[in-house]
């Protein structure tokens, strides 16, 4: 029985809801281990095809809950224990996720986001990485991802000013994948998850794989990587029916499989 996290399934969508409102969704050792344990098992159901983490009320995320922070605990063991769990199922799943940003994103909860493929902003909403502001370093593999993400000139901006952006600056700096006008915003992502949906969803695992195998290696590498996944995805349902279809000059319907 989870407390913190709500879990919904539609339509092979699986939605995982922060939900501490009252504190912006403010991230506990609770939260952290339902959010792991959910996006596993969204991750293990074969029927699931896309995963949406979105925040309960006004808020997507206000970072790690400062009124839980022990006085001389040792941040490094938190991060490990709790923390990284989270973003390394966000990271390796090979179902498409989006963070669904409806609100402030803070922190370690603006650092959830960039750990996702797609991140959707509610036009109205407010982003800061602001560790600094607490004399914190980012975390929660925000090091890792935002420089890839947007470059190391403006990531490092980001870090040490610490500063509040909008999701019209969030877009202009490639941060976000869409900033969506806060009366259409619900209608838009879930239009973006059931798109995703549709597509050939165990492809999506083999070009997820192979892009974050890129920053890491060599071209020849790489080369040697596209033929074990080609060859995978020419085996795959969805390749071949879609050849089909095309041949037969209609559109292609893919089962995931
Ligand atoms: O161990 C580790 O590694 C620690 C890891 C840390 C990683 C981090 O995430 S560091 C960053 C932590 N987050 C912050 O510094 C952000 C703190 N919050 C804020 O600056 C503001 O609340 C916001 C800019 C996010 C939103 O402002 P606003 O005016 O819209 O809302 P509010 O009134 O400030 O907040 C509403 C309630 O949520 C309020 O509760 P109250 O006073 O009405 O009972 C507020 O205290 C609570 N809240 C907001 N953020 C947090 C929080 N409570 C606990 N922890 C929070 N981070």
């Amino acid at each position: 029985m989870k407390t913190e996290i709500t879990y919904a399934v539609e339509e092979q969508v699986a939605t995982i809801t922060l939900s501490r409102p009252e504190r912006l969704n403010a991230l506990t050792s609770t939260l952290l281990t339902e959010l792991a344990e959910s996006i596993e098992e969204a991750n293990q159901d074969n029927t699931i095809r896309v995963i949406v983490l979105t925040g309960a009320g006004r808020g997507f995320c206000a970072g790690q809950d400062l009124k839980t922070v022990q006085p001389g605990m040792d941040h490094g063991d938190y991060l490990k224990q709790y923390y990284h769990p989270v973003i390394r199922a966000l990271a390796t799943t090979k179902k498409p996720t989006i963070a669904a940003i409806n609100g402030v994103a803070a922190g370690a909860g603006l650092s959830l986001t960039l750990a996702c493929d797609f991140r959707i902003v509610r036009d109205d909403a407010k982003l800061s990485l602001g560790f600094i502001n607490i004399g914190l370093v980012p975390d929660a593999g925000a090091p890792y991802f935002l420089p890839r993400l947007i470059g190391s000139a403006k990531a490092l901006e980001l870090a040490l000013l610490g500063e509040t952006i909008t999701a019209q600056q969030a877009y202009d700096y490639h941060l976000v994948t869409k900033s969506v006008d806060a009366g259409q915003y619900e209608q838009e992502v879930a239009s973006f998850a059931k798109l995703l949906a549709s597509r050939p969803t165990k492809v999506i695992g083999y070009i997820k794989q192979l892009q974050s195998a890129s920053s890491e290696s060599t071209l020849e590498d790489m080369l040697a990587q596209e033929i074990i996944y080609q060859s995978r995805a020419g085996k795959t349902e969805d390749h071949q029916q879609a050849v089909q279809a095309f041949l037969e000059k209609k559109a292609p319907v893919f089962s995931g499989r």
